[in-house]
């Protein structure tokens, strides 16, 4: 029998149903998994690695939580989806609600990338406007006004970032450098008015993690207010993750609109997007804007968002994620000094990048500019030593409340002979 890969290659583009599943950044074959338990999963040959990505920040219970595997079995039982209410939506939207004063009505989607798609439409009807910015090196999903990049020189219009965006539609996408507040200034300033909005992530992930600076979202704010323009947040990753009223509640921001995933389904397909009461009365059937979806708010995903919340509610649980992190970080740094090896590691609360090379990583252009090849070496390594990380520089590691002493102690032994190897 060949490798899972060969005949996953056979019948799907690339033999993944998302591109960074497969490797190419860092080289070698993808694993395939059979089975995860708390912040362990296991390989097709059953081989055992502690899991750093957690499917990309929703598992932040840990794999197979008896909770949530309990839900959705007792909810399975009672039928997965009824494209119709039901009452498991009004718990999870009002929990959300909740925990997020400047969402008081939100809509469920099946994916980051509908949710933000979703908002940006949204924002496009409410403002009578077309032209958004994003931020260079955010994610935001693959819907096309948000699959460009940076264009040329100063100019802030976008290109296509992938073949099949139309050159119009991404002229209509500006996109400035993560932490600089002159530059988004100054572009509201002079287009503020044909703007509808500005989409970024409060905590960028997708460049490996950087930090806003500070008075970064606080600048954003401002200056979309002046001109008018909806301030989205996208906390599809750093959503209930950074803090219990996620990302806007550790920086004190108030948006108009923000997207949600990832947690909030638990490890099944389940996003949001929220804001005003006023603001969402535009969304259909109230309003002329027009979203929809046949398994949005599905059952079966409530549960396991609503079990996944329920358990970060659990006293002491951000304050874990927390201090498991901060340890993370600091054996991590302390072994790759004691390698000799120049490393820059950036975190918030639960979700953290190393970076390989010098200097601090503040923007895209910095975080490009890190080793990937070393980061490479580095991922090769861990895994041989049965510590799985994202397979790409720029992603963001996830610690569960799953990851306890024990897994974080051999991490940072596997840390260590790593660091050591690739010197
Ligand atoms: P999905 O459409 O993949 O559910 O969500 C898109 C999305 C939106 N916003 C942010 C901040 C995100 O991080 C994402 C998706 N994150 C990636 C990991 N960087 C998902 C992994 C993948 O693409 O396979």
């Amino acid at each position: 029998m060949g490798h899972p890969f060969d005949e996953a290659k056979r019948y799907i583009p690339g033999g993944v149903n998302s591109p960074v599943r497969a490797f190419r950044a860092v080289g070698g074959t993808p694993v395939f998994f059979a089975r995860g338990q708390g912040a362990r999963v296991f390989d097709t040959e059953g081989k055992e690695y502690i899991d750093y990505v957690g499917s990309w920040g929703p598992l932040i219970a840990g794999h197979a939580h008896p909770n949530v595997v309990a839900a959705i079995c007792e909810q399975a039982e009672l039928g997965t989806s009824f494209g119709a209410p039901c009452e498991l939506e009004t718990e999870l939207a009002r929990m959300i609600c909740e925990r997020v004063p400047s969402c008081e009505r939100v809509r469920f989607v099946s994916s980051g990338t509908e949710a933000t798609m979703s908002a940006i439409r949204l924002a496009r009807g409410a403002t009578g406007r077309e032209e958004i910015v994003k931020i260079d090196g955010c994610y935001h999903g693959h819907a096309d006004s948000l699959l460009v990049q940076a264009g040329s020189g100063l100019a802030t219009l976008a290109i296509p970032g992938s073949p099949g965006v139309p050159d119009g539609l991404a002229a209509l996408t500006h996109v400035v450098p993560f932490n600089d507040a002159a530059a988004m200034q100054r572009l509201l300033d002079e287009r503020g008015e044909k703007i509808a909005c500005v989409i970024v992530e409060p905590v960028a992930g997708n460049m490996g993690v950087v930090p806003p600076a500070a008075g970064y979202l606080e600048a954003i704010r401002e200056a979309t207010a002046k001109h008018g323009v909806v301030m989205i947040l996208d906390e599809v990753m750093t959503g209930f993750r950074v803090h219990r009223s996620c990302a806007q509640g550790l920086f004190d921001i108030r948006p108009d609109l923000s997207c949600f995933g990832k947690v909030i389904g638990g490890g099944l397909p389940a996003a949001a997007y929220g804001g005003s009461a006023e603001l969402m009365a535009q969304v259909a059937p109230d309003g002329p804007v027009y979203q929809a979806g046949t398994l949005s708010g599905n059952p079966l995903a409530m549960r396991a968002g609503i079990e996944t919340l329920k358990i970060l509610d659990a006293p002491g649980a951000y304050e874990k994620l927390e201090r498991s992190a901060a340890k993370l970080e600091g054996e991590l740094l302390r072994v790759a000094a004691d390698a000799g090896v120049e490393v820059t590691l950036n975190r918030v609360g639960a979700m953290l990048t190393l970076f390989f090379g010098t200097g601090t990583v503040t923007d895209f252009e910095g975080a490009k500019a890190s080793d990937t090849d070393r980061f490479a070496a580095f991922f090769a390594q861990m895994l041989e030593r049965g510590v799985y990380l994202p397979p790409s520089q720029f992603e963001a590691w996830f610690v569960s409340l799953a990851h306890g002493d024990v897994e974080l102690e051999q991490t940072v032994h596997a840390a260590a002979e790593s660091f050591a190897a690739i010197k």
